[in-house]
């Protein structure tokens, strides 16, 4: 075990910190000793110039060997490991809203299943974004019709996907102009496969349009389509407050965490915990009663639909069970350890999958059962409470340390804030930002990372841009990150926030950083600029919109996907250290210069967070000044003669 790097330096909230501690008492390996095990990373991955796609290689590119044995040069192989990253990324997320779909078209169609419609508004909403008609006919219909259009947008292979067609036109006519329009999302990631595969595609700037393409299938597509089905069948999220970090664990209660990204069963455990039944099962085991908490992004999503604490983000997820005090962690899909056994081994817990697709060496399975849903999730509740009996106390010790949050901002419940329930609309942000009190808007999202001291670049960024009357919008690990951190209150916050910020938020009651969700979720950041497009003032594209997108710890292909769809949406991505492209010129300048020319937008990597708050307060600067905004906001206390001009 390492013990090289201080845990002070390993991570910005002293929950962690107090739990690598913890864990080396408790003789446990995470993964931040694993890091140091690893970190002479190869050279020829860190570059992405290794490929082994086939059997006449592996081939590593070298000034003395600068082709692989077929012929492919520095920058085919560099693109080649791209294009799969992405591929690996728009299929995750994409594969996730499937799941969700095929839900929402089993109940339109009146399987017997334990869920139903909780947002009718959702539907029509989201049925008139499609064009769909509405009047007079039953839900059900309607739901049946938009879960067939989503479930062909994976299908579709000469068509365009219609979920492509909630973008601005003018962003749309980028795309077609470059021929980039996406066709059916499995469509984009077989043929990517194919396009890599020995001996297809060769030119790497090829290769690059096609991950860009495709990516648009993932935000445009798959990411929508998860979070539109999942608003109609969970709930649109809403502003609402609860706490996260390790200390929402409670020593007299069960303990069960539910971790992954899909919120099928998370939602269903939400719910059960709060039946009078489980509560009296858990006070007969000697509990007072039971705790649910949420790692990644399964937290985000029922913290932003039932105010579900969460115990923490990607990096806490072998830490939360070091606290001795977990009796269950229930995993899904995307971003799970396989170290959580291990772990859980040295003391009581239990780690239960529940999708057959994603099982772990050492976790138990448990087949949710969807038609009698909430029974199904009471009974594995039941299984979590029956061990807490095991927990051995000598174990426990929970980090004193929590942090209140606001969340639950959809679009909805953004206009909402902004105009209430008579005049919900973007119109006072446009306005604002149009006044330049506001600044701009930047999306700060994703995971964290050990090679990073976890979440510091993203603390340190918020504090920068908020000084800079940047309204900050968050998702993923993220907005969890400015959770703990003490920014998503709206009192705290405000401290940091420049003056022209904090006017509009205390006149409109809203914080400076807003939680939209899990990463699937980005696509709240993008419909949120397509209804500023849509309310005026502010150019007719996304690309030309004062917006920035970062990524400050770089993790999961995901991410790489996600970037590549904001880009070719038009915004610039600020990320925290680069893709594995370093190794080609060529790739790395088409990536950050070249694609400028086509999207107005470009991938930037900053390894400080001071550097690139400096970096993204130009490329705004830069986007008011061609919308001729960029001028100083004057603060003027209006007289009453000048009021009544006003009114
Ligand atoms: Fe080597 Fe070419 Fe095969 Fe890649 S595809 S492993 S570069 S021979
Ligand atoms: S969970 S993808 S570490 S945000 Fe979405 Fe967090 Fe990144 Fe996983």
């Amino acid at each position: 075990m390492s013990d090289q790097i201080a845990f002070e330096d390993r991570a910005d909230d002293l929950a962690s910190v107090e739990m690598m501690e913890k864990a080396k008492l408790d003789c446990i390996e995470t993964c931040f000793d694993r890091y140091d095990t690893q970190k002479n990373h190869c050279k020829f991955g860190k570059e992405g110039t290794c490929c082994k796609i086939c059997y006449m290689g592996p081939c590593r590119i070298t000034p003395k060997s600068p082709r692989g044995v077929c012929g492919a040069d520095v920058d085919t192989i560099a693109a080649r490991n791209f294009l799969r990253e992405v591929t690996g990324g728009t299929a995750a997320h994409s594969d996730h809203g499937r799941h969700v779909a095929l839900l929402l078209k089993e109940i339109a169609h009146g399987k017997e299943i334990g869920y139903g419609i909780k947002d009718p508004q959702a539907v029509l909403e989201i049925a008139g974004l499609y064009g769909l008609e509405t009047e007079g006919r039953e839900l059900n219909d309607v739901v049946r019709d938009l879960a067939n259009i989503f479930i062909e947008d994976f299908t579709s292979q000469e068509d365009t996907i219609k979920t492509i067609g909630l973008a601005p036109q003018k962003t749309r006519t980028t795309w077609a102009n470059l021929g980039i329009l996406p066709q059916g999302i499995d469509r984009m990631c077989v043929e990517a496969m194919h396009r890599t595969h020995m001996g297809v595609d060769h030119d790497y700037k090829n290769l690059l349009m096609h991950a860009f393409r495709q990516s648009l299938a993932n935000g445009w597509g798959g990411s929508r389509i998860a979070s539109m089905a999942s608003d109609i069948l969970f709930g649109t999220p809403r502003a609402l407050k609860t706490e996260v970090n390790l200390g929402i664990l409670n020593e007299k209660n069960v303990n069960i965490l539910v971790h992954g990204h899909e919120p099928t069963l998370s939602d269903m455990i939400a719910i059960a915990i709060k039946q009078p039944d489980i509560v009296e099962y858990a006070q007969a085991a000697g509990a007072e009663g039971v705790t649910v908490g949420g790692i990644c992004c399964t937290a985000n999503e029922i913290l932003m639909r039932h105010g579900i604490p969460i115990a923490g983000n990607f990096l806490q997820q072998e830490l939360a069970i070091v606290t001795g005090a977990v009796e269950m962690m229930i995993v899904d899909v995307q971003c799970i350890m396989p170290s959580l056994p291990v772990i859980a081994e040295h003391y009581h817990t239990k780690i239960v999958g529940t999708t057959p697709m994603a099982k772990t060496i050492g976790a138990e399975h448990f087949e949710f059962d969807e038609v009698h849903a909430l029974e199904s999730a009471k009974s594995l509740v039941k299984k979590a409470i029956d061990n807490f009996k095991n927990r051995d106390k000598a174990l426990v010790s929970i980090p004193n340390k929590k942090e209140s949050v606001v969340a639950g901002f959809s679009v909805r419940e953004i206009k909402y804030m902004l105009g209430g329930s008579f005049r919900a609309s973007f119109r006072p942000l446009n306005d604002a930002i149009i006044q330049n009190r506001i600044k701009g808007v930047v999306g700060i999202v994703g995971c964290n990372n050990p090679k990073f001291k976890t979440d510091w670049y993203t603390n340190t960024l918020v504090k920068e841009l908020l000084k800079n009357n940047v309204l900050v919008v968050e998702t993923g690990c993220c907005a969890i990150a400015s959770g703990k951190d003490g920014k998503l209150t709206p009192e705290t916050a405000l401290e940091y926030a420049g003056p022209g910020l904090k006017e509009v938020c205390e006149t409109v009651g809203m914080p400076p950083v807003l939680h939209m969700g899990s990463c699937v979720d980005n696509t709240r950041i993008l419909e949120a600029c397509t209804e500023i497009v849509k309310e005026g003032g502010l150019g007719d594209s996304i690309a030309g919109l004062p917006a920035v997108g970062v990524c400050p710890e770089l993790m999961s292909e995901k991410a790489v996907s996600i970037s590549c769809y904001c880009v070719a949406t038009g915004i610039d991505v600020f990320i925290g250290h680069p893709f594995h492209i370093t190794g080609s010129e060529n790739v790395y300048k088409f990536l950050t210069e070249e694609v400028k020319g086509m999207f107005n937008a470009a991938m930037h990597f900053v390894e400080n967070p001071v550097d690139a708050a400096n970096q993204i307060v130009a490329v705004l600067d830069e986007k008011r000044e061609k919308l001729g905004i960029n001028k100083k906001y004057e603060r003027k206390l209006l007289e009453q003669k000048d009021r009544r001009e006003v009114a």
